[in-house]
């Protein structure tokens, strides 16, 4: 027979159990920045996007315009293709570094160690992971140059979520970036 205390602690053992699950499975929204300028860049980006949908288990994904913009950084070479995507992960923020550079590699990506702005075939940078602050020898976000540059901010911009604590920066320096004259963007058709 099931007594009135046996039920109390019934429920409150399903509650713990909830929360437990709902602790462990924290979900955290991801800001992901991709840029290419060699082969077919708009491919390669939509392959990465749909790489990192399959293997990181992400849910929700809004990926922004997609923006042929001018090289920062070393000027001699191609223009870029850029855009964002925010999806909400439950991995880690460094497992969410290794996958997104497992398929940078994947894609074909080889690096030249001597110039960090050469062209490439595909760059997957983490901008935001939630709200959080990271300074790890391996992982910087929010990513260290995103207010710096144009190509980042104003695809961020259309998928940044309303309550994110950097919107109102994002949507300041996406302005101010406006009248730089080396920073051509332009929103392209896909
Ligand atoms: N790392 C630290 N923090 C992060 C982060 N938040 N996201 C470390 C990703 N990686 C991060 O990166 C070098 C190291 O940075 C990694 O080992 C990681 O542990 P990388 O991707 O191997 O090298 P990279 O791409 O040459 O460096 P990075 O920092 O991504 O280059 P940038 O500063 O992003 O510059 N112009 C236009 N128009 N569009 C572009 O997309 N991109 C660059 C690359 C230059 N100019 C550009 C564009
Ligand atoms: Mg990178």
């Amino acid at each position: 027979m099931i007594r009135d205390n046996d039920l109390l602690s019934w429920t409150q053992v399903s509650w713990a159990y909830k929360l437990l699950v709902l602790g462990i499975m924290k979900m955290t929204d991801a800001y992901i920045g991709f840029g290419a300028n060699i082969g077919d860049s708009v491919q390669q980006i939509f392959d990465a996007k749909q790489q990192l949908l399959i293997r990181s288990g992400c849910v929700e994904p809004e990926l922004s315009a997609f923006y042929l913009s001018s090289p920062v950084g070393y000027s001699d070479q191609p223009y870029f293709v850029n855009a964002v995507l925010r999806c909400s992960v439950s991995i880690s923020s460094i497992e969410l570094l290794n996958l997104m550079q497992a398929i940078e590699v994947d894609l074909g990506r080889v690096r030249d160690a001597n110039n960090r702005n050469a062209p490439r075939t595909i760059d997957l940078d983490i901008l935001l992971y939630g709200n959080q602050v990271i300074e790890s020898p391996r992982l910087v976000v929010p990513h260290p140059r995103m207010f710096e540059r144009r190509f980042v901010l104003e695809p961020l911009r259309e998928v940044l979520n309303d309550n994110h604590a950097l919107r109102r920066s994002v949507i300041e320096s996406c302005y101010a970036l406006r009248n730089c004259n080396d920073q051509i963007l332009h929103p392209i058709q896909c």
